[in-house]
């Protein structure tokens, strides 16, 4: 599904209730709670990484992709294998994000 960017523009003022924000008077951009705006603007995705299977692994996968712009947290769990990852789509892609993986020998599994 893509959209456009008006809508995405319109998800984020949505996702961060502008309309309470406004109503309730001036705020200080340092009295906003950013994390709200970033999970509006941000996706979460579960990664299944069946070749996870220890703290190395671990290690290497939160590095590599830490490492990318736009991934703003990664969680790679050994007992489920799975890479959870929240991510600006606008900054990188899936494809970026498992062609990161796969150049550190882990393939996700479809
Ligand atoms: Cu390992």
């Amino acid at each position: 599904m893509s959209r456009c960017a008006k809508c995405c523009v319109a998800d984020v003022i949505y996702a961060c209730d502008f309309e309470t924000l406004y109503s309730a008077g001036p705020l200080l951009a340092s009295e906003f709670d950013w994390s709200i705006f970033i999970m509006a603007i941000t996706q979460e995705a579960v990664l299944s990484v069946p070749d996870i299977s220890c703290e190395h692994c671990v290690k290497t996968i939160n590095g590599a992709l830490g490492a990318l712009s736009g991934i703003e947290s990664v969680n790679t769990d050994i007992p489920t294998r799975t890479v959870q990852l929240r991510y600006d789509p606008a900054q990188v892609s899936m494809e970026q994000i498992e062609a990161t993986l796969d150049d550190e020998g882990y393939s996700v599994a479809k």
